[in-house]
């Protein structure tokens, strides 16, 4: 089947296999290799998850946009461009209703869960730095919303409070003291929507790893998972950055003593981010950019707590607890970053 809907994107010889490719937490990707004009060459095959991604078509007119924009730039990455069906629309639907796309894969390259030196942390920020000048420009009037509400953390706390009324009992009961640390913590959701920050081309899902790196000399190769890039404020690209690189322990760690903010990878996402963004930033928006790593980080413990709440219902997961040791580990990391300057 595999076979057949990679051929409604491409022509080749032979289909040599498939492999399930990668960590994402919502689509399923592989990675495929065909005989090609007597080579072999590599393309990533993805799935939409379209109970998350309810128009996948938005979603790939925002993508072809980027790339566009991004191959018009002095920009320093490779550019995930996606191939268009020999039909030509973006994506094919299969007969159970899935959606389906083709990209280019970008050979030598790795993806890290985690950040390894303070090096890597600045390379890292400048290259998603680099993404967001180069979508500086772009009229975000024409980016839409891939999922309305993304990081609106007043709508996320109020969904969340409606999700306390649903939630399945004992999972409730058990997360409790989750639950109370949330809601202790709600002000900074309303503190960040009064800012008014002015909308931008946001990645809206700058993790360490959705950056490739060349497997050889370490160096960034290209921004990946571009589905969520929409109109948003730049204190989510810069926020998710702090999230995911300043701490030494994946997001589901059980160990919470090994979850925290460090500060010194703090100091190099900051200095590799705004090497490159500094001069279009807005005094609002440098001045509560240390503020971005906390909400992010609070939003993804309520976005994780509340699936837990509801029965694992959005996020992958591989046992039944998963969501809620994320939260828990959110929740260590974001009281972390309380108790440090930022
Ligand atoms: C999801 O698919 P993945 O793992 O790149 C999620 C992000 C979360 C992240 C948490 C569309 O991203 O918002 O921050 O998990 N993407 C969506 O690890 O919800
Ligand atoms: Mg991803």
């Amino acid at each position: 089947m595999l076979e057949y809907i990679v051929r409604q994107f491409i022509d080749f010889q032979l289909f040599v296999n498939a492999v399930p490719f990668g960590v994402g937490h919502i689509n399923d990707t592989f990675k495929v290799e065909v005989r090609q004009n007597d080579r072999l060459v590599h393309y990533l095959l993805q799935r939409i998850n379209h109970q998350v991604f309810q128009q996948p078509e938005r979603v790939m007119e925002n993508i072809s946009l980027i790339a566009q924009h991004l191959s018009h730039q002095d920009y320093p990455l490779k550019i995930l461009t996606p191939f268009p069906l020999k039909l030509g629309a973006w994506v094919h639907q299969d007969a159970e209703a899935n959606y389906w796309r083709l990209f280019p894969f970008f050979e030598n390259t790795i993806t890290f869960d985690k950040v390894e030196s303070e090096e890597q942390a600045y390379k890292a920020a400048k290259a998603f730095g680099a993404f967001a000048k180069s979508l500086n420009e772009v009229d975000v009037s024409r980016l839409r919303a891939t999922i309305p509400g993304f990081h609106d953390g007043q709508a996320r706390l109020a969904q969340f409070k409606i999700i306390l009324q649903k939630a399945i009992p004992e999972r409730l009961q058990e997360a409790s003291a989750e639950v109370e640390m949330v809601l202790d913590n709600q002000l900074i959701f309303n503190k960040i929507a009064k800012l008014n920050l002015p909308l931008r081309a946001i990645h809206h899902d700058t993790k360490i790893n959705n950056l490739l790196f060349d497997k050889d000399t370490l160096q960034p190769v290209a921004v990946v998972d571009l589905d969520t890039v929409m109109p948003g404020i730049i204190l989510s690209d810069f926020g998710d950055m702090v999230r995911t690189f300043t701490c030494p322990a994946d997001e589901d760690e059980v160990d919470l003593e090994k979850v925290e903010m460090r500060p010194s990878y703090n100091q190099a996402v900051s200095e590799g981010f705004l090497s490159e963004m500094r001069t279009l930033l807005i005094p609002a928006e440098l001045e509560n950019l240390g503020e971005g790593g906390r909400w992010m980080t609070l939003m993804q413990a309520l976005r994780f707590l509340g699936d837990y709440l509801m029965g694992d219902v959005y996020y992958k997961t591989k046992y039944p607890g998963h969501n809620l040791i994320r939260a828990k580990n959110q929740l260590a990391l974001f009281h972390s970053m309380l108790r440090q300057d930022m």
